[in-house]
């Protein structure tokens, strides 16, 4: 089927008229699949979809990958640079809306009945570009013409603030594997204007909600106007979704008091929280007395968390949500009397004494599930810090571990990998991950350990190209890799990270050179209002150039910062990654799901025993993984009697000292910013909040381990093995069979 159309498509001339020619095709052969049907669904509501570039992954899963790429072979042309025609769609941040995107994925492939509900943001997050090595952020447009995003005639009307809009609803099309489609729908207003951003920047006008309503993902909110446009955007999301579901579930029979048997809602987050309050709202208008109209809804709704941050967690002032959705407080104020009256503890009342409304606390009164995303996450909420809640409804509460889809996450960035695998043990895995156990039994030789450390080899040289290609930044395939990719806070600690460069750069200094030499790769974002963040994307970019200028230590140690790393990049340089670094403070990475892509490709993990990692430490044992630093568990007492001090380590141990300071060496000053510097060593001196200077010395010492490690390359590619023989667990069809047998129960 679809031979003809391949071939005369992959005949035309230009890359441009191939992709738009596959583009069409695909969306036809989607459309042939039809739709996943059920008598009830599951409506994820997220703040983002991180779906990365779909061409390629729907090809996949529409089973015509290989028949495309054979055709395009056969005329010159490579998937690679027909890809290049996509626009990356920016319509997330991080962990939180990749996992949303690879349940999309699961949810259809799994044959269950999905639907995504998010916003069609214009400009999405924004776009990362480096000056003078500052973060600087511009505008991300991503739409075009022709594109998968599909306009339809829905529409509802949305009242905020007294004035009422009309939304627009997109949609785009998600196939399972080997299965049907479920949807993604974004709402959009018309009346949004991308003209009203000021030229190469990311300043509007933040009171014009109209025009601004759907321009960016998480517009700066570090004053009072930025702050209410994100109620704008959460209360446009989830009564569009509130209005959805009521009347898909009308449509199939609903009598709206039965609504549970047809919709249940996953809470991404606290973000779309809002959806309780609104389609309490919704029922009552229809004529649903309250209480029956409350009990509807709390047999609906779950609530995936994310964090333990306590700033992380949102707290509205009642005025605010006052000022945008009047028409909400009085089922808020309702929400909490009602929780009062059962529960005299005000740890765990909605709105708190100085009149803040905790978003999370909605959730878990009014929501029937509550699940954490790794075991240690889950245990901490239950265990700390969620534990009134737990005392109240012990039953509520249940870990939902992350997972990530094989089908991009291998499948599709990691073709010579999945080639070797599948000569081996069969293409069993592709639907049951966890058949890649069979790996470790039959792949244990010297040749298939010699043909993992070519493939390895082999994904470097097409990372090093790709990277040279793009940033004209050259780096050397037989140095180590060593990568850290996520978002950029001080939780993760990049800066703990760039402290080991500064060892590295004194250690070759004084002679002491590395028998592999050593190649650092960064990429993150940080949040524009984030300052301490954008500092450290600034000492690293800056250590970069020292190094680079080094003739004494360019040899032996590179350190590269990507520039606006995404979805597409993680697919070229997590394939190529050597050492998986996960090292957050213990106790705060709810779980990390790069920890889970890493492992997958056969890089070994260097981490604290935080959220899947400790999973992963399970899985693969101790010789196949390096684990440092304080526990989880000691990491909780030093919060609990607040007797961490950054200055106890700096004062007293010149080493540490050392590289602390170098932060603000005349080396240092030479090629950055002056103030940036000087601040962010002020910052881990005298704050160090999340306690680098704690583990620097273990991070240190362990690490050298790993790149001695790496030079005994058949011990190490045994440990690769283990890896990846030991990686179908976190797959996100189990996590999403996981779902469906304990929250949603679908067909
Ligand atoms: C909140 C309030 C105001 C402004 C922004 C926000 C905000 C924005 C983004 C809060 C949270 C996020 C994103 C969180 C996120 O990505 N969390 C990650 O979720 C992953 C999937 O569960 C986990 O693997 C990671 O551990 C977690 O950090």
């Amino acid at each position: 089927m679809y031979e003809n159309e391949i071939e005369s498509i992959a005949a035309k001339g230009s890359a441009k008229e191939i992709y738009y020619g596959l583009l069409q095709l695909t969306k036809d052969m989607m459309e042939q699949k039809g739709k996943i049907q059920g008598k009830k669904k599951v409506y994820y509501i997220s703040a983002e979809f991180l779906i990365g570039k779909l061409l390629s992954n729907n090809l996949i899963n529409l089973g015509v990958y290989d028949q495309v790429d054979s055709a395009l072979k056969k005329h010159g042309k490579s998937m690679a640079e027909i890809e290049e025609i996509e626009n990356e769609p920016s319509l997330g941040n991080g962990g939180l809306g990749r996992l949303a995107a690879c349940f999309l994925d699961s949810i259809a492939t799994l044959g269950l009945p999905g639907v995504g509900v998010g916003l069609n943001y214009h400009l999405g997050l924004f776009k990362q570009e480096f000056d003078k090595n500052l973060q600087k952020e511009t505008p991300n447009p991503w739409i075009t013409d022709k594109s998968w995003l599909r306009r339809t005639n829905v529409s509802y009307p949305v009242l905020m603030n007294g004035n009422t809009v009309q939304s627009v609803m997109y949609e785009i099309d998600v196939t399972g594997y080997d299965n049907q489609c479920n949807t993604l729908k974004l709402f959009d207003l018309d009346t949004v204007d991308e003209s009203i951003v000021q030229e190469n920047s990311i300043y509007f006008d933040k009171e014009n909600i109209a025009k601004n309503l759907t321009l960016f993902l998480y517009p700066d909110d570090s004053d009072y106007q930025g702050q209410l446009l994100r109620i704008y955007q959460q209360y446009f999301m989830v009564s569009n979704a509130a209005q959805l579901i009521i009347d898909e579930a009308l449509a199939r029979g609903s009598n709206l008091y039965d609504l549970p048997d047809y919709a249940v809602i996953q809470i991404n987050d606290t973000h779309p929280t809002m959806v309780i309050p609104e389609m309490i709202r919704l029922l009552t208008n229809r004529g649903i007395p309250m209480d029956h109209a409350i009990d509807i809804v709390s047999k609906m709704c779950a609530y995936t968390n994310h964090t333990i941050l306590a700033e992380a967690l949102e707290k509205w002032p009642l005025w605010f949500l006052d000022r945008v959705v009047p028409q909400l407080i009085p089922i808020i104020k309702m929400l909490d009397v009602k929780v009062r009256e059962k529960y005299q503890d005000e740890r765990v009342y909605i709105i708190d004494k100085d009149d803040r409304v905790h978003m999370a606390h909605i959730d878990i009164h009014y929501g029937f599930s509550v699940n954490g995303v790794a075991a240690l996450h889950t245990k901490i909420l239950e265990d700390s810090e969620l534990k009134h809640f737990k005392d109240i409804y012990p039953n509520k509460f249940n870990n939902k571990t992350n997972g990530i889809t094989f089908r991009r996450w291998l499948l599709h960035c990691n073709h010579e990998l999945t080639d070797f695998i599948t000569e081996k043990i069969g293409d069993g895995f592709k639907k049951d991950a966890d058949e890649l156990e069979k790996l470790a039994a039959v792949a244990n030789n010297s040749a298939d350990l010699e043909k993992l450390l070519a493939i390895k080899k082999e994904k470097k040289v097409q990372f090093k190209e790709y990277l040279e290609k793009k940033e004209g930044i050259k780096v050397d395939e037989n140095s180590i890799f060593d990568v850290q990719v996520k978002r950029l806070h001080e939780y993760k600690r990049q800066q703990m990270n760039a402290l080991y460069i500064i060892y590295k750069y004194m250690q070759i200094k004084a002679g002491n050179k590395p028998k592999t030499p050593i190649t650092m790769i960064f990429g993150a974002k940080a949040a524009p209002a984030y300052t301490i963040a954008k500092d450290i994307i600034h000492m690293i970019r800056c250590l970069s150039d020292v190094i680079c200028r080094d003739p004494e230590v360019s040899p032996y140690l590179t350190v590269v910062m990507l520039e606006n790393y995404n979805v597409t990049y993680a697919e070229r340089v997590i394939p190529a990654a050597d050492v998986s670094e996960q090292i957050s403070l213990a106790s705060k990475e709810a779980s990390g799901t790069s920890n889970m892509k890493f492992m997958l490709n056969g890089a070994v993990t260097l981490g604290t025993d935080d959220g899947a990692n400790v999973e992963i430490h399970e899985f693969v044992g101790d010789d196949n993984i390096y684990i440092f630093g304080e526990s989880s568990d000691t990491v909780i007492e030093h919060y609990a009697k607040a007797d961490y001090s950054p200055e106890k380590y700096y004062d007293t141990d010149p080493e540490i000292a050392k590289l602390v300071d170098f932060i603000i060496s005349k080396e240092m000053f030479a090629v950055g910013n002056k103030k940036s510097l000087i601040r962010l060593y002020m910052e881990i001196v005298t704050k160090d909040w999340f306690m680098a200077l704690l583990d620097i010395k273990d991070y240190i010492k362990v690490k050298e381990q790993v790149f001695a490690d790496y030079d005994q390359r058949e011990e190490w590619a045994k440990k690769m093995l283990v890896n990846i023989s030991k990686a179908g667990f976190f797959s996100s069809d189990r996590t999403i069979a996981q779902y469906n047998n304990d929250i949603w129960k679908l067909k």
